[in-house]
């Protein structure tokens, strides 16, 4: 997501970066440029306007001009601002304690994401220990029963289905006391879409309030859309309160405008965004982690909560340890890459890495993965722990064996060297220590500190 708005920021940095010092006519003249890049991104007119003043104020005050390096500054600045207009936001879900079972309700415009959006989110309050029930309360189309009931026995999660009756306030209201007496702790309501903000919609979506009396109201917004995402959203709150956004299919080629508009124009939250057709795709919303993305800079605490979510403890410790002595071999390799797996789209995991995203030829497709995975089997033990020793016939022979290609083979050697590479660089960096280190969630709730080792230097971060 967002390459081209970070490939445009970065060029324009690049720009200020050769002309060394920066007068007041550069400065304007960077902040038209980075004006038009929003607006290339589909960040909405006027938030666009404001940003490039706020930073332009602050680039100022920080004496960007007479700075030795005033790319860094305007870097830095253009971050903080990002962070300040996409934020803040609470981190996780208020829970209603007395209730009984905290009430979601799910909302949004049809084919925008609502109904994966509910079982993802079902999934991710499951997995910090929660027992949710989803509600199937969508009765316009025919099939959004099924879908969600599927979704839901994917999942484990109980789903609460009324084929008693037609209309959706009666299935919220019944659904909460089924919560109640199951002791569903959580209770998402899965609510029906339309092309447009209509009036039948509003008021339908208007009588579930009333009836199930929702603790969060929740807007699932199509990132895809842009602008036309944030004013949709503007278009709901006035009508139906909201309490936050979910920004979905930000794994796409999405342009960032959303992300970075909505917030401003609309003055309620990002909670969540969602990042892939997975259950597992949805991450909590952090303005920073977003701001380092769109910067090219990863989002290291983004990454770390995956790691922590899906790998052992131990065998994560090994790999960092192994990494820092230089001894991290292909066998090595092999069990990161099932790690990774489990975790969800390489693709994606790779872009959450500082430095990564810009690492043009060390390209992971999904696909590739069995692939890799196959090479690396087809290798005798003495040439995953010495790769050098892989000479012409040996390449040969493990194409062979893998069904792949000579070339494949050389792709992955050349990837497992740049790889190596990179390690040694994040680890004189200290950062894959702390990309291990499980202490870093608890960190997170101080306000993210951790960053990423280009970012930490431009930020000034030890
Ligand atoms: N790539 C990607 N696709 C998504 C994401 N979220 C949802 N989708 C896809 O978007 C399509 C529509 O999703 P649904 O959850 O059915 O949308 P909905 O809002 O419930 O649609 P209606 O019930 O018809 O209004 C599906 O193909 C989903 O797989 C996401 O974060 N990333
Ligand atoms: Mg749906």
């Amino acid at each position: 997501m967002l390459e081209s708005l970070t490939e445009s920021l970065r060029n324009i940095f690049r720009g200020v970066q050769s002309r060394g010092k920066v007068t007041d006519a550069d400065l304007k003249a960077t902040m038209r440029e980075i004006r038009r890049v929003l607006l290339e991104a589909d960040v909405h007119f006027q938030v666009a306007k404001d940003f490039c003043k706020r930073v332009e104020e602050r680039a100022l005050g920080q004496e960007v001009l007479k700075s030795l390096r005033p790319e860094q500054v305007i870097i830095k600045t253009v971050h903080d601002t990002l962070v300040e207009f996409m934020g803040p936001v609470e981190p996780g879900i208020p829970f209603n304690a007395q209730r009984g079972t905290t009430v979601i309700m799910m909302c949004g415009l049809q084919g925008s994401g609502k109904t994966t959006t509910c079982a993802k989110l079902a999934l991710f309050l499951k997995k910090k220990g929660n027992n949710p029930l989803l509600v199937a309360a969508d009765l316009q189309r025919p099939a959004a029963v099924d879908q969600l009931a599927v979704l839901g026995r994917q999942l484990g999660v109980p789903v609460y289905v009324d084929p008693d009756t037609r209309r959706p306030p009666e299935v919220c209201e019944r659904a909460v006391k089924h919560a109640l007496a199951q002791q569903c702790n959580v209770t998402v309501l899965d609510t029906a879409g339309r092309l447009a903000i209509d009036e039948p919609l509003m008021r339908e979506l208007a009588e579930v309030r009333r009836a199930a009396a929702p603790d969060q109201v929740y807007l699932v917004c199509d990132g895809m859309l842009g602008q036309d995402a944030v004013a949709s959203a503007e278009g709901f709150n006035r009508r139906l309160p909201l309490d936050g956004i979910i920004l979905t299919k930000l794994d796409g080629d999405t342009r960032g405008g959303a992300a970075i508009s909505v917030k401003a124009v609309v003055g309620k939250p990002i909670k969540f965004i969602g990042v892939g057709e997975k259950p597992e795709a949805l991450q909590e919303f952090r303005p920073q982690g977003m701001a380092e993305r769109i910067l090219g800079f990863g989002d290291v605490v983004g990454l770390v909560e995956k790691v922590q979510e899906h790998v052992n403890q131990e065998q994560a410790e090994a790999a960092a340890r192994k990494m820092f002595e230089g001894t991290f071999s292909l066998d090595d390799f092999l069990g990161q890459l099932e790690m990774m797996e489990k975790m969800g789209s390489v693709k994606d995991l790779l872009k959450m890495i500082p430095g990564m995203g810009a690492l043009g030829d060390l390209e992971v497709e999904d696909h590739d993965l069995g692939r890799l995975k196959g090479i690396i089997r087809s290798m005798t033990f003495q040439e995953r722990t010495r790769p050098d020793l892989v000479d012409a016939s040996r390449r040969r022979r493990i194409a062979k064996g893998s069904g792949t290609t000579v070339v494949d083979v050389n792709a992955l050697l050349k990837q497992f060297r740049e790889m190596s590479k990179m390690m040694q660089k994040l680890s004189g960096s200290g950062m894959l220590g702390r990309m291990y280190d499980h202490r870093l969630v608890k960190q997170r709730r101080k306000r993210q500190k951790v960053r990423g080792m280009n970012l930490g230097k431009v930020l000034g971060h030890p």
